[in-house]
């Protein structure tokens, strides 16, 4: 993928490139976390976004997508958000870059990825390595979490999901056989060494993406903001749903409606499920590393209402197979894929069984990922 993107570059422009690279994301467990300040989980994957770029002597930026075969042209100094185009990406990084002091002039840019599913993130790696392409490119050095702040702010901004930080920090800052604690209040962040054994990591994408996801997903934001409004009045200092102690969930349903409750419910749960998975990891207990991936899909679907009848479908039948410890849709929901924790001597007939299931259920060939933990944005040369 990254001699094409280079080599689509130089026909199209007639130029060498700078060349960067930054991944995809998994996450282990932490969803719907990170925007009220919580724990998540995360790793980076092989596969990703390639950016080639070059600088180009004009005010306009010719951005070309590999995979749309298409061309969009943009003056730096004045352009806006076009709703739902893929350029929205590289016009909400220039224009933090912009925002932040950072003078930009025209470029080129080609950009294509492998990245085999909806919810590994593509759009927080495009993002990412749009500003390390940039960076690279105008000799700024920008540090890697200036990029993932602009990254979720271009998402905010110019695509209109009001994402949190979780998904171009894994992108940005993961690292070979690791995943990431990242705290979403400090911003910082843990690699922990990750070795399954006898186990692997396999996802299985349900390749349904349902409609509306994206305003589903700013309404459970909302939800979560209106949560924490009404529980100042008993916690005056929260700031967020991570302010509020688990042990107190009986005290906090009797002051949330019922809506409100469950979805605060999954966000303060979850966020303990994250601290018992690493300690769960650290000490080897894949088990009860799996139970937790269960409770998590479980919190996610009746308590957040983020999960679908195919995620459901998909994550149930796992915890039927054999060999199966754990299972659970991951990211933001509402389709893309689930995470599944299973024994190596079971990977064959787990995805013959599923393949047929999911195929007899809803007419859908699921496809199978195994994932590999990999390092973060880069660049090329
Ligand atoms: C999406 C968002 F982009 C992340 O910030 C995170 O909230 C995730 O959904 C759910 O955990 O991927």
């Amino acid at each position: 993928m990254k001699d094409k993107i280079a080599q689509s570059f130089e026909n199209l422009f007639g130029k060498k490139p700078i060349l960067a690279f930054a991944p995809g994301r998994i996450n282990l467990i932490g969803e719907h976390t990170d925007y009220q300040d919580g724990l998540v989980f995360p790793a980076a994957v092989e596969q990703g976004i390639w950016v080639a770029i070059q600088k180009n002597d004009l005010t306009t930026s010719r951005i070309f997508s590999e995979d749309f075969r298409e061309e969009f042209v943009f003056d730096i100094n004045s352009f806006s958000p076009k709703k739902g185009h893929w350029a929205n990406y590289t016009m909400g990084m220039v224009s933090q870059f912009q925002q932040a002091g950072y003078k930009l002039a025209g470029f080129d840019l080609v950009f294509g990825g492998n990245i085999p599913a909806s919810g590994l993130s593509s759009s927080a790696a495009l993002s990412v390595a749009i500003g390390t392409a940039l960076s690279a490119l105008f000799g700024l050095e920008i540090s890697k979490k200036s990029i993932v702040l602009y990254a979720q702010k271009s998402e905010h901004l110019f695509a209109g999901v009001k994402c949190g930080i979780m998904d171009p920090y894994a992108s940005a800052f993961g690292k070979e056989n690791h995943a990431l604690i990242l705290d979403c209040r400090t911003n910082q962040h843990k690699d922990v060494a990750v070795n399954f054994g006898s186990h692997s990591l396999l996802l299985v994408n349900s390749k349904v993406k349902h409609n509306l996801a994206d305003s589903a997903y700013n309404k459970r934001r909302e939800s979560c903001e209106e949560s924490v409004k009404i529980l100042q009045s008993v916690y005056p200092d929260a700031t967020t749903l991570r302010d509020i102690p688990a042990k107190d969930l009986g005290k906090v349903k009797d002051i949330l409606p019922a809506a409100l409750f469950s979805k605060a419910k999954h966000v303060i749960t979850e966020i303990e499920r994250v601290k018992l998975a690493s300690k769960a990891l650290n000490e080897g207990d894949l088990t009860a590393f799996g139970s937790l991936l269960k409770e998590s899909h479980k919190s996610l679907s009746k308590d957040f209402e983020v999960s679908c009848a195919e995620l459901d479908f998909l994550a149930e039948q796992s915890w039927k197979s054999a060999g199966v410890l754990g299972s659970r849709m991951m990211g933001g929901g509402f389709g893309g894929c689930t995470i599944n924790l299973i024994s190596n001597e079971n990977l064959e007939s787990f995805q013959t069984e599923m393949r047929t299931a999911y195929q007899e259920k809803f007419g859908i060939e699921a496809d199978f990922i195994s994932v590999a933990l990999s390092e973060g944005a880069r660049i090329l040369g």
